[in-house]
């Protein structure tokens, strides 16, 4: 049994939407970070930094931090999406998301979604990026099926939650074909579909 703490947020979502994929039995404990609960002691004691998402595997007494080393560490207990041919490749993509996508894309939402209005320097300078991003992933998808090549992995699980939240970033996913065909590609998948919604079970992944 793992043990997930989390919240509905993308990096949240990407632990989910693995336990899923793998067919692991999980249990989640939400930890609400508008109240602070990341801050608890308690909490601290199995996340140094505060964050979500964390699992416990009770069957192997293991604590682990850090989704894409949550990721990392899923793929090689249940040997899937992890291929280790492709290692270097996939490595690179996940390492990606975890250093860039993801932490520009949360700056994006920070200023454009969350505070309009209140830095002109810090919209500007994070749409530009998540528009780059944009391209760059486009661009990437239009000689690879997939992020690290011909088959879905962790990098593809990491990276989907964030362009999940197109309609916050005003970007116009649907202009970026390639882009679009690898999101519903990964949007049909049952198991993503139901990693998802793990914490609200009305909420539908958004169309491009
Ligand atoms: N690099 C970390 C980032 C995790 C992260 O930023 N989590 C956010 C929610 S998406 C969080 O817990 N924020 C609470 C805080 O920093 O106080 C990971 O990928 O696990």
């Amino acid at each position: 049994m793992i043990e997930l703490f989390s919240a509905n947020t993308p990096n949240g979502k990407k632990i989910s939407i693995m336990l899923e994929e793998i067919g692991y039995e999980y249990k989640t404990t939400k930890i609400d970070l508008d109240k602070g609960e990341q801050h608890k002691p308690e909490f601290k004691k199995i996340s140094p930094l505060s964050k979500i998402p964390v699992i416990i595997d009770q069957n192997k007494n293991k604590t682990i931090f850090e989704s894409g080393a949550i990721l990392m560490y899923l793929a090689e207990e249940s040997g899937k999406f992890y291929d280790q041919k492709n290692r270097l490749e996939i490595n690179q993509w996940l390492m990606a998301q975890m250093g860039y996508v993801g932490p520009m894309l949360g700056q994006h939402h920070q200023f454009h979604h969350y505070n309009p209005g209140k830095s002109k320097f810090g919209e500007e300078r994070y749409f530009k990026i998540a528009e780059r991003i944009y391209i760059e992933l486009d661009q990437r998808l239009s000689n690879s099926k997939f992020l690290s090549g011909d088959d879905y992995t962790i990098a593809d699980i990491g990276t989907f939650p964030w362009i999940a939240r197109h309609e916050w970033h005003d970007i116009g996913l649907s202009n970026y074909k390639n882009l679009t065909r690898w999101y519903n590609d990964i949007a049909k998948r049952e198991a993503v579909i139901k990693g998802f919604s793990f914490m609200n079970k009305d909420e539908v992944i958004p169309k491009p």
